[in-house]
């Protein structure tokens, strides 16, 4: 088996966003396009040599073909081993794992997350360190710079892996082992929690859940977790087979995409628990009977009541949450006593917070929770904490967060996301809100003073590296905020997202629905970035 050298041409497009490199298929089939790539990450990684990656994807279209170029071209960087998932399947949350478990020196991930997948869908790669978590913006810089001026990379000839056979193999030098994708991951799931308790929930004959893996990743880590694990019956989840292109779906758990279930939960036999998971598992989406549970509010419910878990009896050392999720999380801190970090968007910001031992859960408006148990934000991980609480206090969700509110508030929260928007028209919003931020201070919209209005910027506390240009706040001085960013992960034009949070302290108020409670901020965004005219939509494609 020899190495071979392949001439090759940068792209000039291979900067990874807010999660990684992710294009449309297509791209990434062109020749030379995953190869540049992945010789970047090569090129930038110092004394891989001999060390251990972790190598799996979501099983979307594209995985397995790229799985065995990574590999060769691993063989030829001099890798030591690779550890890779059964099939190409690992869930982002359990190749965090992997990397952690077996002290690998880093992993990469295939997955273009909650994007739609198949020949004309997108496909995605990124790299995650040793610390098991997203790399750094230190790290994807020199990426892309390396990727910039490519002029060869590197392959070993040799035969396909054989994915679907578990043990052990050799390409050249290198070892490759294919593991159980579920294992390990389903293992650390059963040290974080009371499955015991949570096994009675399912036994008890009154309590129903589903789950809805969108035919995405999460599906055999369903099954083994909660049908075999905890013994909920067959049937519980639902979309468990994992199809390359999702069942022509797009595999976003929110009440747009998750429409199957959500119908399910706000139907006649609505089931006492739901929830659903992305493309390659980090996200999640809570629902109780006839009930959605805001990600932001789930966040809070989560640090509340996390010493219910036995993973978290001892307490959490601090949060955070990024910057444009609600602060709902800030009055649990508070009144925890412990520290809340305000981020930017992007789990790669939480990592260094974590190692540092500086906070325990950490969480994202999108859909995303986590904690200091992996590096990356764990779908399955939060709607088993869920399932560990709901067990303890043998509440409804809806009571949950009733109660939840009369204690702490309730911080109203909306995201309005408008897709596929030309990408000039987006610039132009978000460099007129830039311009006119500095005029808003001070400035009266309704009943509402403007408190603050910037460009948010971020100097991590541990190595004080600063990321600028995170996003336009607006706050008022009654603490509600509009926040406007463009999205880091669409492939189609530009997505400006627009969140939207007020706080109420009244409990008589609460039951509002959340988008008449905001209507009046909702308005003022529109107005403020002109955001109808500019681009003639009068609607959000999504709302959250
Ligand atoms: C979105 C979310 C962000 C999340 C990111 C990756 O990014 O807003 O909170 O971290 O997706 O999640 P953006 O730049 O499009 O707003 V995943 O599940 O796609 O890896
Ligand atoms: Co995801």
């Amino acid at each position: 088996m020899s190495i071979r050298t392949v001439p090759t041409q940068p792209f000039d497009d291979q900067k990874p966003g807010t999660s990684g490199l992710r294009k449309k298929v297509g791209t990434f089939q062109q020749p030379h396009y995953l190869e540049n790539f992945v010789q970047a990450i090569f090129n930038a990684l110092e004394n891989g040599k001999g060390k251990t990656l972790v190598l799996g994807g979501d099983g979307r279209f594209y995985n397995r073909e790229a799985i065995q170029i990574i590999l060769k071209m691993a063989a030829a960087a001099g890798f030591g081993k690779v550890l890779v998932g059964h099939n190409g399947i690992l869930s982002t949350p359990a190749a965090s794992c992997l990397i952690r478990k077996y002290a690998a020196f880093g992993g990469i991930i295939l997955s273009a997350s909650h994007n739609p997948g198949g020949p004309h869908g997108d496909f995605g790669i990124k790299y995650n360190t040793d610390n098991g978590g997203p790399a750094p913006e230190k790290v994807t810089d020199a990426i892309y710079a390396y990727s910039r001026h490519l002029q060869h990379y590197y392959i070993l000839e040799a035969d396909d892996v054989p994915l679907d056979t578990l043990g052990h193999f050799q390409l050249g030098k290198m070892a490759i082992e294919i593991i159980d994708s579920v294992n390990d991951y389903a293992e650390m799931m059963e040290s974080l929690f009371d499955f015991t308790a949570i096994r009675q929930l399912f036994t008890g004959n009154t309590f129903r859940m589903r789950f809805d893996a969108m035919h995405a990743v999460t599906g055999p880590y369903a099954h083994d977790i909660f049908e075999k694990r905890l013994g909920a019956p067959a049937g519980t989840v639902m979309n468990g087979t994992p199809l390359e292109d999702f069942g022509g779906g797009h595999p976003d758990p929110n009440l747009t995409y998750a429409h199957e279930l959500v119908e399910m939960l706000f139907g006649a036999q609505a089931p006492d628990f739901g929830a659903a998971s992305d493309g390659d598992g980090d996200r999640n989406m809570i629902l109780g009977k006839r009930f959605f549970v805001n990600p932001s509010d789930s966040l809070a419910v989560i640090a509340a009541n996390a010493h219910l878990a036995p993973g978290y009896q001892y307490g959490l050392a601090g949060v955070a949450r990024s910057m444009p999720t609600s602060m709902a999380i800030d009055r649990v801190a508070h009144a925890l006593n412990i520290d809340c970090y305000e981020t930017p968007t992007g789990w790669k910001f939480f990592g260094n917070l974590m190692d540092a031992g500086r906070v325990t859960l950490c969480g994202e408006e999108s859909f995303g929770t986590g904690s200091s148990h992996v590096r990356e934000k764990d779908g399955l991980w939060a709607v088993v904490f869920w399932l560990n609480i709901l067990a303890v206090r043998q509440q409804s969700v809806e009571d949950i967060l009733r109660e939840h509110w009369t204690r702490y508030g309730r911080n109203f929260y909306t995201r309005h996301d408008y897709e596929s928007v030309d990408s000039n028209i987006a610039k132009n919003i978000m460099a007129q809100l830039h311009d006119n931020m500095v005029t808003l201070a001070g400035k009266t919209f309704g009943a509402r003073r403007v408190a603050y209005s910037d460009d948010f910027s971020y100097t991590d506390p541990i190595d004080g590296s600063k990321s600028t240009g995170q996003g336009i706040r607006i706050g008022f001085e009654d603490g509600a905020r509009i926040v406007f960013r463009l999205s880091g992960t669409g492939t189609e034009g530009a997505t400006l997202r627009i969140y939207v949070e007020a706080y109420e302290a009244d409990s008589a108020r609460h039951a509002q629905d959340t988008q008449d409670a905001l209507a009046e901020l909702i308005g003022i965004a529109n107005q403020i970035s002109g955001i109808r005219e500019k681009t003639g939509r009068m609607e959000p494609t999504v709302i959250t």
